[in-house]
């Protein structure tokens, strides 16, 4: 297909091509992206105080330095994801003026609380995984720029995950006290990991409004409810392997559907805490809000440096 003229997106889209910054696209989809990766990106930003709770109390050196390097990847990662927001129009300065006067959101996830070292683990294992198993398709998103930036933080993800279980492992063959602690934050952070993929596609509550159409745009590729199936029936295993217990008596392998069944998600803590109400949502508002106004003088000196070379380079 051609590119640049209105009418082209379709067509481009038909043909499975990346729809990019200078290319027509309707207003909607535009919308939708913005939308979306704003709050992807909000995300990652918001995702490193739980963590970030723990830097300075990591059990060993070693441990500090490598949740330190992911905590800083998580920033990375909000960085590319506001720069693929910008190819589309929005200054990354509304976005996070959104983001702090509460506009736009960021994944109901992160306002859980980091009680334990095991929950770094936790995080790591089903908060990374679950974020890796709902952003490899995103690789294969329609948008050009969100894409791209998607396929490095997946390698990064990753690393991630491992590190998450690898904390586990360990604790899980440590001492009762060291296992309890694994299997209580494996407890509590495991209904909140499947949320993470979003309201049900169908049923009697609010479902997902917008997968129909951002399926047929090529942003999603597939819906909630399959890619929460494809985490449960990557995990169970992997709990098994580490010898914990996920917190769910319905939890069984279905022969019938080559699927593991799984019991009824808490749907109303969901939109509790997205509404505000959650362990931590003004908490991680106020942290990111002051951290926000006390940087302020690096973005000025930042400015005032980026003039003064400008000026160099005319004269
Ligand atoms: N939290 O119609 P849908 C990470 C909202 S991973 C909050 O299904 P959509 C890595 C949704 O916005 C986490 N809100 O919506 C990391 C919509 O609201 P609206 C970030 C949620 O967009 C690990 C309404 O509910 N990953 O950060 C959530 O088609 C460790 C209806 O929902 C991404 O953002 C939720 N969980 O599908 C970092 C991935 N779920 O606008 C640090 C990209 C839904 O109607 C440490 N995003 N909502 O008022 C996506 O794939 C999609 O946006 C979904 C939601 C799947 C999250």
């Amino acid at each position: 297909p051609r590119r640049g003229a209105a009418g082209d997106f379709d067509a481009l889209i038909a043909a499975e091509q990346r729809i990019e910054p200078r290319d027509a696209m309707p207003q909607d989809y535009r919308q939708t992206l913005i939308r979306q990766i704003a709050q992807h990106a909000h995300s990652e930003i918001i995702g490193m105080q739980p963590e970030g709770n723990w830097i300075s109390r990591a059990p060993s050196l070693r441990r500090k330095a490598i949740l330190m390097a992911k905590v800083q990847d998580e920033a990375g990662h909000g960085l590319y994801l506001y720069s693929a927001a910008e190819t589309l129009g929005v200054d990354r300065s509304e976005l996070l003026d959104k983001l702090h006067t509460g506009k736009q959101k960021y994944s109901s996830i992160f306002n859980y609380p980091t009680v334990t070292w095991a929950d770094v683990g936790a995080i790591g294992w089903l908060v990374d995984g679950a974020a890796i198993m709902n952003q490899v398709p995103l690789c294969r998103c329609s948008y050009g720029p969100y894409a791209r930036a998607m396929i490095r933080v997946c390698k990064e993800e990753s690393f991630h995950q491992r590190q998450g279980f690898e904390i586990l492992w360990t604790l899980a063959r440590g001492t009762d006290a060291q296992r309890a602690m694994a299997q209580d934050a494996a407890d509590r952070w495991w209904w909140p990991a499947l949320m993470m993929f979003g309201p049900p596609d169908s049923g009697e509550a609010a479902t997902s409004g917008h997968t129909a159409q951002s399926m047929a745009w090529g942003i999603k590729r597939f819906s909630n409810d399959d890619l929460r199936q494809k985490f449960v029936d990557m995990t169970v295993p992997q709990a098994d392997k580490l010898g914990l217990v996920l917190p769910d008596p319905d939890l069984r392998w279905n022969e019938e559907r080559g699927h593991y069944d799984f019991g009824e998600i808490d749907w109303d803590e969901f939109w509790r805490v997205l509404k505000g109400d959650g362990a931590c949502n003004s908490q991680r508002m106020a942290h990111r809000v002051g951290a926000h106004e006390e940087g302020a003088w690096v973005r000025e000196a930042a400015t005032a440096y980026a003039g003064k070379q400008a000026e160099r380079a005319k004269g």
